[in-house]
């Protein structure tokens, strides 16, 4: 494996991510509803594999890597999601390599799209299962690296974009669902730059998927139909992880599920990221990332799955640097994967630059210019200059997501700014927050300075 070049951190992430994702389906593909495997089967199976004289028979991947790298690879080729292209890549990866275990229905897919030239990208998949879409995992299965893509966007875009990807396979609300948690998990733990609170993140999902899952509309329920099922798996997640260690893996496999449905599946994968946070005693290792993967696979059913997804969470929280070489040197595709990951964070870094562009554009506009910003993850501080200055020293101004005209964004010399120069302040800043789609928050606290006179 060739040596990693230093990067930054949040490009760390953006590795530890995908990577985690491959490992988990590769190391996970050999127990998919299997007999589950006993804790010792799987202390010895994770030591086997750390051995340096093990040889490298590649543990290859299935379905959820090679879909993954499809979405992926559109995103990067595209620098966005076009969801022809993105179908396109499914069907040829399907069909240049059939044997990687996909799922039972999703192949009628792949034969529709193909049959009918990638005409309605949409309409195969929403014509499964008597018109109501398949509710299988194999949207949040691949969802990851649109998480990445998204890092610096917009809630809703993270949202829309995942839906979107899914809709091509997975027609059906618990599915498309399913592929939003995810996305909006992976998101969440590459967001947490201290130390994850459990409780915390549960919380902030739970939110984000009451908006997600309000019924909208046009949508018929049927008889049966549980509404907010993901807010209500999610308020399990937290039960359960209140018991700690008690839990047995029967109770999690009963409440939350080890099946290849969406609803049986990312809860899990999200419980079993948030309960090895700690030493599990079963798990002889003290590397948090193994330990997810690890736990996920005891839980039986659908291993490569479940493990792929906490695998994809856990690398975006603790990054490149913690998931361990030696398991990383038999898992197929994971120099791919870190390749795709460091052009997603080049895609993501060009994205903002450009909206950087556009705020000195638009700055100048303000009778601004901006001297200085600095971004970490949702919160930023600006240092704007006044143009034309307001006074002989021509004041800096610091405004950040807190702004109020009269306190965060006073001079900090010279005289009082008149009142149409606060409006237009005002609205400069507003427009910083748009561009970057970050909220305008009472909390600022900037520590990676970011000069944007350098894009
Ligand atoms: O979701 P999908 O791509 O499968 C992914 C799984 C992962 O575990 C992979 O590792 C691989 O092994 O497969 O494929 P689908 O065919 O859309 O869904 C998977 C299965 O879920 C289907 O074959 C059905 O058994 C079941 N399923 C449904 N059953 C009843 N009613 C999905 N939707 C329905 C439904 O509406
Ligand atoms: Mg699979
Ligand atoms: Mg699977």
């Amino acid at each position: 494996m060739a040596m990693l070049e230093p990067v930054e951190v949040v490009a760390g992430r953006f590795r530890g991510c995908l990577v985690g994702a491959v490992l988990g389906d590769c190391l996970g593909a050999p127990f998919e509803m299997q007999h589950k495997p006993s804790p010792s089967v799987l202390n010895s199976y994770f030591k086997r594999l750390h051995d340096p004289n093990l040889e490298v028979p590649y543990k290859e991947y299935t379905d959820d890597t090679a879909m993954t790298r499809c979405v992926a690879l559109s995103l990067i080729e595209k620098k966005g999601f076009v969801a022809k292209d993105m179908a396109k890549r499914f069907v040829k990866e399907y069909f240049a390599e059939p044997r990687r275990k996909y799922g039972g229905t999703v192949v009628l897919v792949f034969n529709g799209l193909r049959a009918t030239k990638f005409k309605d990208v949409f309409a195969p998949a929403a014509s499964r299962f008597d018109g109501r879409g398949s509710y299988g995992n194999g949207g949040a299965m691949r969802a990851a690296p649109i998480a990445l893509f998204c890092h610096n966007s917009s809630e809703q875009e993270l949202v829309d974009t995942a839906k979107n990807m899914a809709l091509i396979t997975h027609a059906n609300k618990m599915g498309y669902n399913g592929t939003i948690l995810q996305c909006l998990a992976v998101h969440e733990a590459l967001q947490t730059t201290t130390e994850l609170n459990g409780v915390k993140f549960i919380d902030k999902l739970i939110e984000k998927m009451r908006i997600v899952e309000q019924p909208g509309e046009d949508d018929i329920t049927d008889e049966g139909d549980e509404p907010f099922l993901y807010v209500k798996k999610l308020e399990k997640v937290l039960e359960l992880l209140e018991h700690g260690n008690s839990v047995e893996g029967e109770q999690v496999e009963e409440e939350l599920g080890v099946q290849v449905l969406a609803h049986r599946s990312v809860p899990t994968a999200i419980y079993s990221f948030l309960r090895a946070l700690n030493p599990i005693p079963s798990i002889e290792t003290d590397n948090e990332f193994q330990r997810t993967l690890q736990y996920a696979i005891s839980l039986g059913g659908d291993t490569d799955t479940i493990a792929s997804m906490a695998g994809s969470i856990a690398g975006a929280y603790y990054g490149i640097e913690e998931v361990p070489q030696t398991l990383q040197r038999h898992c197929e595709g994971v120099s791919d994967a870190i390749q795709q990951a460091d052009k997603l964070y080049q895609l993501v870094k060009s994205r903002t630059s450009a909206s950087c562009k556009q705020l000195l554009d638009a700055s100048s506009k303000a009778f601004t210019s901006v001297k200085k910003m600095s971004l970490q993850g949702i919160r930023w501080t600006c240092t704007l200059s006044a143009h034309p200055p307001v006074s002989s020293s021509s004041p800096s101004f610091t405004a950040n997501n807190s702004f109020t005209p009269n306190t965060a964004c006073s001079p900090t010399s010279g005289r009082p700014l008149s009142r149409a120069r606060l409006a237009s302040m005002h609205s400069f800043v507003k427009f910083i927050s748009n561009c970057f789609s970050l909220p305008l928050t009472p909390e600022c606290n900037n520590s990676e300075s970011l000069d944007i006179n350098s894009f």
